[in-house]
């Protein structure tokens, strides 16, 4: 592991970082106006497989709550179901944070929602407003700029440490996606033109992320699924959901109580949907419907 614990169990510095002026944890906790997300540990790396797989090391090995690990690269960072999340060294977030929540296992579907709502606010804050879709995507006028992995350990009567991890594309340039992703993915810089401090952004994201947490631990998700709602894109709209071994056309009712989005079929059967991908259909689609 690089970097040096400092007296605040504060790793890395500027000087260990290949990104001057970029993101340490100097930085971030400059500033950070949180209670206790982060208040103890940020790791900032270079590069590491996976910052998910980072904190997971890190919180089986007693890592406390609010645990935040950085990496200006990842060299195998991950999507849900075995996909990837490509990032350009340097031009994004990658982040995940250690939480310990003792709620039932059965909220842990919440959990993503929550962490999407905290992403949504905190790029709000820089003037461009972003869209959230379900599961776990954050998009810009139809493009992906983000996307959220919550991993889990469950056992016992509550969910266990949680890694919530966090990937937003900040000043990519359209290049430096690789050309598979290129016509789906984009940055805040380029959707919008605005250029955002990075550190300005985790800030923000840490800040939101302990108020919407702290709301979720309380059970309070009604108020969380009301700010969602605010930036969703497909409740009230036909949909095709891909699901692992087959594909469902319907109309996005509603998210419930465990954030799972209900689906109805065309035979008007209500179908709840737990992890998939969800595509809103266009109209020549929604027509064949
Ligand atoms: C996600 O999965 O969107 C979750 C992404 C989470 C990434 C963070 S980075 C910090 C932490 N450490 C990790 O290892 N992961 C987390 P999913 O919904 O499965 O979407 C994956 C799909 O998004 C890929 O199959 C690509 O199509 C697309 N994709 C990959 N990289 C992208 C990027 N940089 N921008 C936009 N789309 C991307």
């Amino acid at each position: 592991m690089a970097g040096n614990h400092g007296p605040q169990g504060i790793m890395s510095s500027d000087a260990d970082c290949a990104y001057p002026g970029r993101l340490s944890p100097q930085a971030v906790r400059e500033g950070l106006k949180t209670r206790w997300l982060g208040q103890q540990a940020i790791y900032c790396f270079d590069a590491v497989e996976s910052t998910n797989t980072e904190a997971s090391n890190l919180a089986r090995q007693g890592a406390v709550e609010g645990t935040v690990v950085l990496a200006e690269a990842q060299r195998k960072g991950r999507g849900r179901l075995g996909r990837s999340w490509i990032s350009h060294p340097g031009t994004g977030v990658c982040l995940s944070v250690i939480l310990r929540p003792q709620t039932p296992p059965e909220w842990g579907g919440r959990l993503t929602l929550t962490a999407g709502v905290a992403v949504a606010a905190a790029i709000a804050e820089t003037g461009i407003r972003p869209e959230l879709k379900w599961p776990n995507d954050i998009m810009i006028s139809d493009h992906k700029v983000g996307g959220i992995l919550t991993e889990a350990s469950f056992g016992g009567n509550s969910i266990g440490p949680v890694i919530v991890g966090v990937g937003i594309n900040v000043d990519t340039n359209s290049e430096d996606f690789p050309v598979s992703i290129r016509n789906i993915a984009t940055s805040l810089r380029l959707s919008s033109g605005i250029e955002v401090s990075r550190v300005a952004l985790v800030q923000a994201f840490l800040r939101q992320l302990e108020q919407w947490y702290e709301l979720f631990c309380k059970g309070s998700f009604g108020a969380i699924l009301e700010t969602w709602r605010e930036y969703e894109t497909v409740l009230g709209g036909l949909v095709e959901v891909y699901l692992p071994d087959s594909r469902l056309q319907g109309m996005a009712e509603n998210i419930d109580s465990d954030g799972a989005l209900l689906v109805r079929d065309k035979k008007g059967r209500l179908h709840r949907i737990m992890g998939g991908d969800v595509v809103r259909c266009r109209v020549r689609e929604r027509q064949r419907l």
